[in-house]
């Protein structure tokens, strides 16, 4: 090993001497890799920066009435959480950092098809996120509409709606860029042999996700722009007073949402159906029915926005519509967790920190998906929308089943990444703490919810108190697990052990090549003769 390491071939991507050293040879880069940690690092930045508003917003419901802040903070702390949280943290989230890093490596190619626009969408990124947060520093603060930006509030508003609408607008633009480098990146540089049967799963997400990025992304891009042009040209988009429809603002807004939740979670089902074969020792269950699957939510998905706005007011035939729909996407989801749950049956299971993951996931992805069920039948929607319900519904999904994706990719693909260890005992204290504090955190919503406590209010009825400590407590224990997992992570990225090509027995292209990668990350392209998760 030595021998080989001086050897220019075996250099490590992050060895490599190129035109510009420390801070510069990254943010400067186009090399995939480089430019997946650089998402890397600044989405774990705002993740933790969300992490600390979440946390005060918790603080603020520990009991009733005034605690450590006054409503209108309130408003514009969760405006924020939420806005960093879906458009900083987990729409980028899992294409932008394990996308950018593997999608070239498990597909046999060496780069992603446009280098350069790879590096810009990062750039985008990180001006869009700099305008978003700019208007917590101007006069007026930050705005208080929720992440949503709802007519007629968010052009009525005196906080500084602009930097945020703005912001997520430049935004749309960095999530187009990537969509469009992965569909060409997976349609023209497969390896040899890969046909499209023969790709790795995750990558079929992010496919998926592709789609959606550039099919939907602009419809919010315009939407945005709706609301520049009703606060500063006074256009009557959405004002009734200027001949307006503030409906027509939801309808424009969740056309766009509720396929970008599928932006979300496609790769994040992608990852766990990475994760779980290899933990497994076996060959993933229903390959072609999780591909297929994964293709039919990119597709229902454009057709269930309504039932974000059952009590909006819209047409009774609209209504019965939208519901049927939303029972149909279920479908799909709940083939994937079948498929899932039958690799795993009568296999034998190395239990290490990324199959604790997702294990976890499995099952706050089950809890977050039936939940959502109950959301899309018209008669317990009209009771649950707006209450505390939905709050624990999305954060089941959308920190359960994203966020512990995310967790258990980067502890799957750490040794890659880092081409080091992290301590596996203490990842798993880690896990166990986070995954109890979020139980703890979450449950008491669905319960304050059908108890008819309402979302986005910073004060309660005596009655909901006991619960509402019950959620804070847990989002303590969650900050503690989330700080282990994070010391343990850079600890073991300083000075863990040196890892091997393949730690966990995985198949697919990725654990053929060095702990980290090299520059081009093949010396020869491979060629693919058999599929991806081969343990025959
Ligand atoms: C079985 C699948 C799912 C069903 C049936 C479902 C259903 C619903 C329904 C009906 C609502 C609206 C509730 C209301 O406000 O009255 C809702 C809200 C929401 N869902 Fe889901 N959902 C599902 C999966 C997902 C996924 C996969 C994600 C994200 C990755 C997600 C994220 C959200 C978010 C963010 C909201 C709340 C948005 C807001 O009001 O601010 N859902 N869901
Ligand atoms: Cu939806």
């Amino acid at each position: 090993m030595a021998q080989e390491e001086v050897t220019q071939s075996h250099v490590s991507f992050r060895d490599v001497k190129g035109k510009y050293t420390g801070l510069f040879a990254w943010i400067f880069s186009t090399d995939h890799k480089r430019v997946g940690l650089l998402y890397l690092y600044s989405i774990i930045t705002f993740f933790l920066t969300g992490v600390v508003l979440g946390i005060f917003m918790k603080l603020e419901l520990m009991a009733p009435g005034r605690t450590v802040m006054d409503a209108a903070t309130y408003n514009a702390i969760f405006t924020l959480h939420g806005v960093i949280m879906i458009f900083l943290v987990v729409v980028p989230g899992l294409p932008a950092i394990f996308g950018n890093f593997m999608l070239p490596i498990m597909i046999g190619a060496k780069d992603v098809a446009f280098p350069k626009l790879n590096l810009l969408s990062w750039w985008v990124y990180a001006l869009g996120a700099i305008v978003a947060l700019s208007s917590l520093f101007m006069a007026g603060g930050p705005p208080d509409t929720g992440w949503t930006f709802y007519a007629p509030y968010s052009f009525k508003t005196n906080t500084n709606m602009l930097p945020a609408v703005i912001g997520a607008f430049i935004l749309g633009f960095s999530s187009i860029l990537t969509g469009i480098n992965f569909i060409v990146t997976i349609h023209r540089m497969r390896a040899p042999g890969m046909t499209w049967f023969k790709m790795p799963l995750f990558p079929w997400t992010l496919y998926g996700t592709a789609w959606i990025q550039i099919l939907a992304t602009p419809i919010v891009g315009i939407t945005l722009l709706m609301i520049v042009g009703e606060r500063i040209l006074n256009i009557g988009f959405f004002d009734p007073a200027l001949g307006g429809d503030p409906i027509l603002y939801q309808h424009l807004f969740w056309i766009y949402s509720h396929p970008a939740v599928y932006i979300m979670i496609l790769p994040a089902m992608g990852a766990i159906s990475e994760i779980i074969p290899t933990f497994a020792n076996k060959t993933i269950f229903g390959y072609k029915a999780i591909v297929i699957s994964t293709l039919a939510i990119a597709f229902v998905g454009y057709f269930v926005w309504g039932h974000h706005m059952f009590t909006a007011g819209m047409s009774g035939t609209a209504l019965y519509v939208f519901s049927l729909l939303t029972f149909l996407v279920a479908i799909p989801s709940a083939i994937k967790v079948f498929n899932w749950v039958s690799t795993l049956h009568k296999a034998s299971i190395q239990l290490e920190p990324p199959f604790f993951w997702a294990a976890s996931f499995l099952f706050v992805f089950m809890v977050g998906g039936l939940s959502g069920l109950a959301l899309g039948a018209l008669a317990t929607n009209v009771h649950l929308h707006d209450t505390a319900f939905v709050v624990a519904h999305f954060h089941y999904i959308v920190f359960g089943g994203v966020g512990f994706a995310f967790m258990g990719a980067i502890h799957y693909w750490f040794p890659k990444m880092w081409g080091r260890m992290y301590n596996t005992r203490v990842a798993t204290v880690g896990w166990m703490a986070f995954f109890t504090g979020f139980c703890f955190l979450y449950t008491p919503m669905f319960l304050l919810g059908i108890q008819g406590m309402p979302r986005r209010y910073y004060d309660y009825v005596d009655r909901f108190h006991g619960l509402n400590v019950v959620s804070t407590v847990g989002s303590w224990v969650l900050f503690i697990g989330l700080a282990i997992i994070i010391i343990n992570l850079v600890r073991g990225a300083r000075k863990g052990p040196i890892a091997p090509k393949d730690p966990w027995g995985g198949k697919t292209l990725e654990w053929t090549i060095d702990s980290p990668p090299t520059l081009e990350n093949f010396e020869e392209i491979p060629v693919i003769t058999k599929g991806p998760y081969d343990y025959s």
